[in-house]
């Protein structure tokens, strides 16, 4: 509450009198509204991975919907998911160090769900407690650990919720920044489904498969090779951020860039951990980690370069996508 008043006290203009107004235009610049209910990710032709830098506003509020729908998990393969926002992987979050964080929850889903997010310091049987069908949930927290975080629902079985879908990356910038100035920054989040057909043809949870670790698909942001049909795009010399994410449930992602060599690796993405010349960095189930990489003339140029999860049954069901550099005559794995 009391950074709350001195927020509503900064965004005070004084005027003629003694007397203080709050201006629209003040408030705009010191909360920043996002409705994920409106601001679907877009999912075609791939979901998007690239993102943008977050904004200036000190105070950021999101309203997230829960909701069931059907999704599509690999070319040709329907899944009955549950998501944030409506989308697996739901929207991501960005803000910086700092940042109150005021969080709208609301279940427009049949069935009990919850949210926990791991770049809060909060007590869970406040925040992360279950919401009923038709009910919403306020909470905030103030983003004090920079880097890139998990966010899933916590109801029970936690396994069958986040199987089912039911998570998204928050990445806190960290205050002093990065320390690299950088030309393009993606997001990726690994995931597992166990994938069982259901009478309709439509896929559903194997819940037995998850019992077992044994996916039927590991998937880059919610569907199976879709950057393998649709490369990331970057240019020659360009420096790039990658914010890695591992949902999991249950396997660990051995983050790799064929014909790359990582330059900095930030485990859980707080810059304070950087690891120089990393090849291979293993970010957990329910971790985070940011790479980067340069894109250099005359090293990792013009080209054709594949980003998968090292442990390759995993890249064989689906986690390998492609990043084209610059306009190579021919794309590898066409
Ligand atoms: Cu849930």
């Amino acid at each position: 509450m009391v950074r709350r008043i001195l927020i509503a006290v900064a965004a005070l203009g004084f005027v003629a009198g003694g007397a203080y107004i709050l201006s629209a235009a003040a408030r705009a610049d010191l909360v920043e509204y996002t409705d994920f209910g409106a601001a679907v990710t877009p999912t075609e032709p791939a979901f998007l991975a690239e993102i943008a830098p977050p904004s200036r506003a000190p105070v950021k509020e999101f309203r997230i919907p829960i909701t069931h729908e059907t999704i599509e998990i690999a070319p040709g393969v329907t899944y009955e998911g549950w998501t944030f926002g409506g989308t697996v992987p739901g929207p991501v979050i960005r803000v910086r160090q700092g940042d109150l964080v005021r969080i709208k929850l609301v279940n427009e889903s049949p069935m009990a769900h919850s949210i926990d997010f791991h770049a809060a310091r909060i007590p869970m049987n406040v925040a992360f407690r279950n919401v009923m069908p038709g009910e919403e949930l306020e909470f905030e927290f103030v983003a004090r650990d920079p880097g890139t975080y998990m966010v899933h629902c916590g109801t029970a079985p936690v396994l069958m919720h986040i199987m089912q879908g039911m998570y998204l990356p928050i990445i806190v910038d960290p205050k002093g920044g990065w320390g690299t100035e950088v030309d393009r920054e993606f997001v990726l989040t690994q995931s597992e489904f166990y994938a069982r057909q259901g009478a309709n043809g439509v896929y559903g949870p194997d819940w037995n498969a998850a019992m077992r670790k044994e996916p039927t698909h590991v998937v880059f942001n919610g569907k199976a090779f879709q950057y393998k049909a649709h490369p990331l795009k970057v240019n020659e010399g360009e420096r790039v951020r990658f914010f890695v994410m591992n949902a999991g449930p249950s396997m660990r992602s051995d983050f790799h860039v064929v014909g790359a060599v990582f330059d900095r690796v930030y485990p859980d993405g707080n810059p304070k951990n950087a690891l120089n010349s990393v090849q291979t960095w293993s970010v957990p189930a329910g971790g985070g980690a940011v790479f980067e990489t340069v894109f250099e003339k005359g090293a990792s140029g013009e080209g054709v370069y594949a980003f998968v999860t090292h442990a390759f049954a995993d890249a064989e069901k689906g986690a390998v996508g492609l990043i084209q550099v610059g306009s190579p005559g021919v794309i590898a794995g066409h």
